[in-house]
């Protein structure tokens, strides 16, 4: 079984939200054609509550982007969002939601951040996600959605390191930043995920 794994295509990942990937929207309309070729679509969903301590707004005098040690974990400070129950959280409309079998939500512990949709950045709780798609008799996993560099590289490295033959379809989705993007690809490269186009699929 093969499913197509949409990380965080939310209204704030869009232009005009508050952490807005350029070029974010163009993802949607290359997932909205791959969704009918898969036999399970599953998609991820950041949930952040108020105040969560990735926010550059929760550490007086940080801005957003500034680095800093967060309970022990490297953390990138954002700008807030994609706070629960907001309209920055919710999955973008022209996505195509009538396949999405099933919706991960990520990011609620509040020390914690949770890039991967499988666990939290400190591995320390698991989603579910993995369990789940075993249940499904998942084999392959292919990642796609928002952002590149963050969300969909760690949700890929997890899936792969779970043990699913795991592509990451390079023209579905798009970048925060190119550095961290490079160094994202060539670890993804160095594990074993496959990076392929939605062109080859
Ligand atoms: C993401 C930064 C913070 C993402 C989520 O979906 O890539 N990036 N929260
Ligand atoms: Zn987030």
């Amino acid at each position: 079984m093969k499913a197509l794994l949409i990380v965080d295509v939310q209204n704030d990942f869009l232009p005009g939200g508050s952490l807005a990937v350029p070029g974010g929207d163009e993802v949607i309309p290359v997932i909205n054609a791959l969704e009918p070729r898969f036999d399970l679509v599953v998609a991820t969903q950041d949930w952040h509550p108020e105040g969560h301590r990735s926010f550059a707004s929760a550490h007086p005098g940080k801005k957003p982007f500034e680095m800093i040690d967060l309970y022990g974990l490297d953390q990138v400070l954002w700008p807030d969002h994609c706070v629960q129950g907001s309209p920055g959280a919710d999955l973008a409309k022209e996505l195509n939601q009538k396949p999405v079998a099933a919706v991960f939500r990520k990011g609620m512990h509040y020390r914690v951040d949770s890039y991967s949709g499988f666990y939290d950045n400190g591995k320390k709780y698991s989603t579910g996600l993995a369990s789940y798609l075993r249940e499904m008799k998942v084999k392959e996993v292919y990642v796609c959605g928002l952002a590149a560099d963050y969300c969909v590289y760690y949700t890929a490295k997890d899936a792969c390191n779970a043990g699913f033959h795991t592509y990451y379809i390079t023209d579905a989705t798009r970048f925060i930043a190119g550095e961290s993007y490079k160094a994202a690809i060539s670890d993804l490269r160095q594990i074993g995920v496959h990076l392929i186009s939605s062109e080859e699929l």
